[in-house]
């Protein structure tokens, strides 16, 4: 029985070294208004000893995806801007949120309710299959904001 267990349990492990041991927790797409462009929120988390970054996502629902995150400018307002990966460390997590990193997806070609899929890319070859659900955004001033810096684009 104990050789069984520890065969069993080994054979889990080698399963889990194999596979991208990287995914996404309470992901999901807040819709913009109109035009403008939705965003992504969630917590990446890898529970891996391979530390990567994030470099890219797509999705067949959005025509491009960017990755965006806030930094405070001199003036003390929070800027959006465009970055080219995330670090992603061994063991940890980035978070997705407002107000910090983001996902900007332009382009939607579904309806809002749809479930779409969205692949993320990572530095080592690692990819990861989500699916997150499209949600109408709320109407308030971090969306204002939003609307405001991608004008300006
Ligand atoms: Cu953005």
């Amino acid at each position: 029985m104990r050789v069984f267990v520890l065969t069993a349990l080994v054979a889990f492990f080698s399963l889990g070294q194999a596979h991208a041991q990287i995914t996404l927790q309470d992901g999901e797409i807040k819709l913009g208004i109109g035009e403008r462009p939705a965003v992504l929120h969630g917590v990446v988390k890898n529970q891996s000893k391979s530390a990567t970054r994030l470099i890219g996502a797509s999705s067949p629902a959005f025509e491009r995806i960017e990755l965006h995150t806030h930094t405070k400018s001199s003036d003390g307002t929070m800027r959006m801007h465009s970055v080219e990966s995330y670090a992603l460390p061994a063991m940890g997590s980035v978070d997705l949120k407002p107000g910090g990193h983001h996902l900007m997806l332009f382009g939607f070609t579904g309806q809002i309710g749809d479930i779409v899929g969205v692949r993320l890319s990572f530095a080592d070859g690692r990819s990861l299959d989500i699916k997150a659900p499209t949600k109408a955004r709320a109407k308030h001033k971090s969306n204002h904001m939003h609307k405001m810096n991608h004008e300006m684009n």
